[in-house]
């Protein structure tokens, strides 16, 4: 098939997934064309079944805002003709979706169907999507998709109480590449980042208020109390300075690395032996999915998805979001001795391996037949 994904190709969970799943797809001979304003973060194979086509918007000083969504709908147009596009999957609703349904318009006109597969990744339903400015908008395009599909049967339920749906919602999970994660936990130039005796404990995200990077610190300063250790930021965002400003009250500031945005996410997890993830609202938790399948356990909030990837007492642990206390305990409880921690990191794999994208792709394709007969 020739598939047109479309993502934003920032560090963000939804671009990530979008650009694994095209890499995936290209690999079991589909013809597949990243279409977005920049090369998407994990798109560093480019090969014989990889396009990317760059969206540009010219700046025009009428233009307050620029109109990215228009110059979305007519690469969408121009791409399906000149590749032969059969299906458009767009990533997040805003304005992805909104911008393939005028591009499907607009190929009809010339007697050209091509279906929409909308995915809907968590904030574009929980947070800007159901915003009153967006909402009409977000409604109509989910309800006009052909097929759409959220990553967690927790966004599917969120989806369908914040809006009027009239089309029928797949669960597609996240998943991951398992080969990609393989470790043996030894090999991960560990001394790097601490002694010999200190655990890392790692938080990846974009810090946005909706990760609560307080907490993440908060639990930290508790862990470091009772156990030496180091904790690893990795991402960039606004609650980065907040963040440092609290390390430095804390005076935690040597324990804490800010590392920005990484391309070595892999090998960060390698030496990692625990993630923290106490997020407010969480749809799925990628990052969660990626440190369980480097072997690292997740202590996390119950938000959202978050229960239907780390399991209590297997994998980690869930508490209520903003339960710093108990977070921290459980934290302690994993890392106090080695055979504990290690019966949790291999648990942590086994529940990963339940979301490999051998299993998950096949989902998809199904749901691009699908799309294709619903002319
Ligand atoms: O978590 C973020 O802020 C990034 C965001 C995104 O839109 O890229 O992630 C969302 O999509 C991921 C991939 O499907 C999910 O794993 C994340 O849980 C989800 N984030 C939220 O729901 C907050």
């Amino acid at each position: 098939m020739k598939i047109a994904i479309v993502c934003y190709p920032t560090f963000g969970g939804s671009g990530v997934v979008a650009t694994e799943l095209g890499l995936e797809l290209s690999k079991r001979g589909h013809q597949i064309h990243f279409i977005t304003y920049n090369q998407p973060v994990r798109l560093d194979l480019l090969n014989k079944n990889v396009h990317f086509h760059e969206v540009n918007v010219p700046e025009y000083p009428l233009f307050h805002y620029q109109p990215y969504e228009l110059a979305l709908s007519s690469k969408l147009v121009d791409m399906v003709k000149l590749h032969g596009i059969e299906v458009m999957h767009v990533h997040y609703a805003i304005p992805h979706a909104y911008a393939a349904y005028m591009a499907q318009k607009m190929l009809l006109e010339d007697d050209i169907f091509v279906p929409i597969v909308t995915t809907l990744h968590g904030t574009d339903i929980t947070l800007v999507g159901n915003h009153p400015f967006y909402k009409p908008a977000v409604t109509f395009s989910i309800n006009k998709s052909n097929a759409v599909t959220t990553v967690s049967q927790s966004l599917k339920d969120d989806t369908i109480r914040l809006f009027n749906i009239k089309n029928e919602i797949d669960v597609v999970t996240n998943f991951i590449d398992l080969h990609k994660y393989e470790n043996d936990f030894t090999d991960c130039q560990r001394s790097v980042m601490a002694n010999d005796d200190e655990k890392i404990i790692t938080h990846i995200s974009n810090l946005r208020p909706v990760k609560r990077i307080e907490d993440v610190i908060s639990i930290f300063y508790n862990i470091q109390k009772e156990i030496p250790s180091k904790l690893m930021m990795v991402g960039e965002g606004p609650e980065r300075e907040k963040a440092e400003q609290q390390c430095f009250k804390l005076g935690i500031t040597e324990k804490v690395v800010f590392v920005g945005n990484s391309n070595e996410i892999d090998r960060i997890l390698c030496f990692s032996d625990l993630f923290l993830l106490p997020s407010k609202t969480e749809s799925f938790g990628l990052s969660a999915l990626e440190a369980m399948s480097s072997g690292v356990p997740v202590i996390s909030s119950n938000a959202g998805g978050i229960p239907e990837v780390n399991l209590q007492g297997f994998s980690g642990y869930l508490s209520n979001v903003g339960a710093v206390e108990e977070m921290s305990k459980n934290a302690i409880s994993i890392l106090k001795d080695e055979a504990t921690l290690n019966q949790f990191k291999l648990n942590a794999k086994k529940q990963a391996s339940k979301f490999g994208i051998s299993k998950i792709v096949p989902q998809y394709e199904a749901i691009y037949k699908k799309a294709l007969q619903n002319k």
